[in-house]
């Protein structure tokens, strides 16, 4: 006998089959509310199973709070830099998936992806080189000024199994930390020059993502998934604050 649930993945089969088909291609695809009915996590399911975020929990609220007015943060309305989700993370997740509830109705807020396999490709051969050699410590905080901090040293171009994993952080890059404070962007002092490697893919990356990025502004309802191994992702400012996404983050076994 089916459960109610059976039946509604059976029913959404042939769309998420086509969906699959879309983010292995082109490394994202968004989902109809109607593949959603069976419940988000359900079909969420069908592609990988959600691990905890930073929080500990299998959510995240992208919605903005008060405190955050002056960060790069998922919790304010400003901008965020080119960056992969959980560099800190061996591996970090998979895929990564933001469920949009309200979209900004300003007219931004659009969630970018460009490709980093590409990006890479369009280096100079000394940078590419660093990409696939020179270790990085990656460094996140759960939020802005928080502790504990987790750490990975790995090069930014890694591999997992065979497939490639890119870890990217423009905040990282340039602030020192995935989730910068307020007291670290101001610190110009703290800052690297301008001839130093990570800080040209950050600029580089800013300049790429001006060209090359797709950018997405979810529909209220629809649910954006990408593939964090090998897209990198940012987000344009917005000032509507009723702007509210949930996001997920799912591993799979290969
Ligand atoms: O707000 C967005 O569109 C994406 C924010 C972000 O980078 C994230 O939640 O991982
Ligand atoms: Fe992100």
């Amino acid at each position: 006998m089916h459960s109610t649930l059976d039946i509604g993945i059976a029913e959404v089969a042939p769309q998420l089959d086509a969906a699959r088909d879309e983010l292995h291609r082109q490394g994202w695809t968004v989902l109809l509310p109607q593949a959603l009915e069976p419940g988000v996590r359900a079909t969420l399911a069908q592609f990988g199973a959600i691990v905890p975020q930073y929080n500990g929990q299998d959510t995240w609220e992208v919605k903005a709070k008060p405190g955050f007015e002056k960060v790069p943060y998922s919790q304010s309305r400003n901008g965020i830099g080119p960056h992969t989700e959980v560099p800190v993370g061996a591996p970090p997740p998979r895929y990564l998936a933001l469920h949009c509830h309200r979209q900004a109705r300003c007219g931004q807020g659009h969630t970018r992806l460009a490709d980093g396999v590409a990006f890479c490709s369009s280096l100079d051969p000394e940078l590419q080189r660093f990409v696939r050699e020179t270790p990085v410590t990656f460094a996140a905080t759960l939020a802005p000024g928080a502790t504990p901090r987790q750490t990975l040293t790995v090069p930014i171009m890694g591999s997992d199994g065979g497939r490639p994993v890119f870890r990217f952080s423009y905040n990282q890059f340039l602030y020192g930390d995935v989730n910068p404070s307020e007291a670290a962007l101001d610190d110009a002092s703290a800052r690297p020059d301008a001839n130093a490697p990570l800080v040209r893919l950050a600029t580089l990356a800013a300049a790429y993502f001006e060209s090359h990025a797709v950018p997405v502004l979810i529909p209220d309802g629809h649910l954006l998934i990408w593939d964090n191994h090998r897209l990198i992702h940012s987000r344009s400012a917005f000032s509507d604050p009723e702007r509210h996404l949930t996001r997920y983050w799912l591993q799979t076994a290969h």
